[in-house]
């Protein structure tokens, strides 16, 4: 890998008035810088030193904290400095202002990482899962972005590519052989072993909806009749009086959307305005509305009055209640008695009162459970792979069916090699085993800057 010749510097903590804030500088130059601004003795590495910061006319910006990290061993791979100053954004600003009259540049938007990639210190899926590790809102996404970050998925990807590896060299020592085919009893084999590498890439693939609720959040949609309880339901969860809630039916109009925190998930929480059979013209636009919502949802809590009979549901919406992805709360049990026997309904169901908190204990038990349920089994591991990794696995899987579909038919030889390339190819992606700027410039510039 080329190494870098600039010096790079910004800053790593968000801007404002903080305990402390932190400069980072990454490149060839920064032994000599520290030598210029913190005096002559060289900086151990990877040991705080507390001195002035002294700029290039000599006057103390801020008594700091400096680390020095040598490269290899380093974030980036570099020669690395972290300064901790006070959390003053003028004191920040000012050293940044000095750093680059000494020669250093302003790091671009995740050029710390894309350097740590470039210098062969983790695989992109790595350096993606550093972006996730850093916007993880829930325990369950921080777990998935901690174990990617520590190569689970380079690992699943590196066991498929070794049995890809394996069947093409089976096929390409007939390649020179242009006049014997691939003898049936290796022909047997080749399909045997590309199954299993389908049956990878398909077990990887699946994982993509848990990926995308992980990192966006589990989009939970509240339904039901008009003046259910739908935004007290909402409010008790958000923890504070988000929604309007009246008597009045036809309240909410527009949906309205929280996030909150249950157990070890995000959700997305989404009010809805109620369903009526017969809405007037206003409400029917707020149900349309609904209706969108509800056609996009994970999730589902269906709020009824338990004092009233089980309202019709449009078919639309019914025909995506499944008790996989269904809670059904049956609100107002505080005007009911302990006894009142409650509506049948197919779906699992709660007594809970919005009102009171009743039964709110049991509704995140349960919709933790169905959150849970999203996720597919990798043993103790949380494989939660996202768009860009669904598209090269996408591509990888034609390949090997195309690659399949030629062995069984006795195509030529050349025609399978070539598929199976295309294939490793597509996992080769995944781990950033390409050369394709564009695309890694797209990747780094949603990292934020310093990082
Ligand atoms: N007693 C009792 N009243 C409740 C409970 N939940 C909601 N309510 C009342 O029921 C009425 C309607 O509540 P909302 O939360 O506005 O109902 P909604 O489903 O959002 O209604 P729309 O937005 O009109 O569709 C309000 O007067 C609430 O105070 C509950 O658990 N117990
Ligand atoms: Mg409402």
């Amino acid at each position: 890998m080329p190494r870098s010749t600039d010096t790079i510097a910004a800053l790593a903590t968000p801007v404002g008035t903080s305990a402390i804030a932190v400069v980072r500088v990454s490149g060839p130059d920064c032994v000599a810088l520290a030598k210029a601004i913190f005096g002559s003795t060289p900086l151990p590495p990877r040991t705080a030193r507390h001195g002035d910061y002294r700029d290039l006319q000599g006057r103390i910006v801020d008594d700091v904290l400096v680390t020095f990290f040598q490269g290899p061993r380093s974030y980036t791979g570099e020669d690395a400095l972290e300064i901790s100053t006070h959390g003053n954004p003028y004191i920040a600003q000012s050293i940044l202002s000095d750093l680059l009259l000494r020669g250093c540049r302003i790091a671009e938007a995740g050029e710390f990482t894309r350097r740590a990639f470039l210098g062969g210190r983790m695989d992109l899926s790595q350096a993606e899962a550093v972006m996730d590790l850093i916007h993880a809102r829930s325990e369950r996404a921080l777990a998935a972005a901690n174990q990617q970050l520590r190569g689970s998925l380079g690992r699943h990807l590196g066991e498929l590519t070794e049995g890809l590896l394996l069947v093409l060299a089976r096929v390409e020592a007939y390649i020179d052989f242009p006049d014997e085919d691939l003898p049936d009893e290796d022909r047997r084999v080749v399909v045997k072993e590309l199954d299993s590498v389908l049956h990878g890439t398909s077990r990887l693939l699946a994982t993509h909806h848990y990926g995308e609720l992980l990192r966006d959040g589990i989009k939970t949609v509240i339904i039901g009749e008009p003046n259910a309880g739908k935004s007290s339901l909402l409010n008790r969860l958000v923890g504070r009086d988000r929604a309007l809630v009246s008597p009045e039916p036809g309240t909410t109009r527009d949906f309205i959307e929280e996030r909150i925190i249950l157990g070890p998930h995000c959700l997305r929480l989404i009010d809805t305005a109620g369903l009526n059979p017969a809405p007037a013209a206003l409400e029917k636009l707020g149900m349309d509305k609904t209706l969108e919502r509800a056609a996009e949802a994970d999730l589902f809590l269906w709020v009824l009055d338990a004092a009233r009979p089980c309202p019709v549901l449009p078919a639309e919406v019914v025909s995506r209640l499944t008790p996989e992805n269904t809670l059904v709360l049956f609100n107002k049990a505080d005007l009911l008695g302990e006894s009142t026997p409650l509506p049948s309904v197919s779906l699992p169901a709660l007594r809970i009162s919005a009102l009171t908190g009743e039964g709110f204990s049991g509704l995140a038990d349960h919709v933790v459970r169905l959150a849970d349920s999203f996720r597919h089994d990798h043993g103790d591991e949380i494989i939660a792979i996202n768009a860009r990794h669904a598209d090269a696995l996408r591509r990888a899987r034609e390949c090997l069916e195309a690659a399949r579909q030629k062995v069984t038919t006795s195509a030529p030889t050349e025609l399978l090699a070539s598929d199976l390339r295309g294939a490793l190819d597509a996992f080769g992606e995944i781990a950033g085993k390409i050369d394709n700027e564009r695309m890694l410039d797209h990747l780094f510039a949603t990292f934020c800057i310093g990082k």
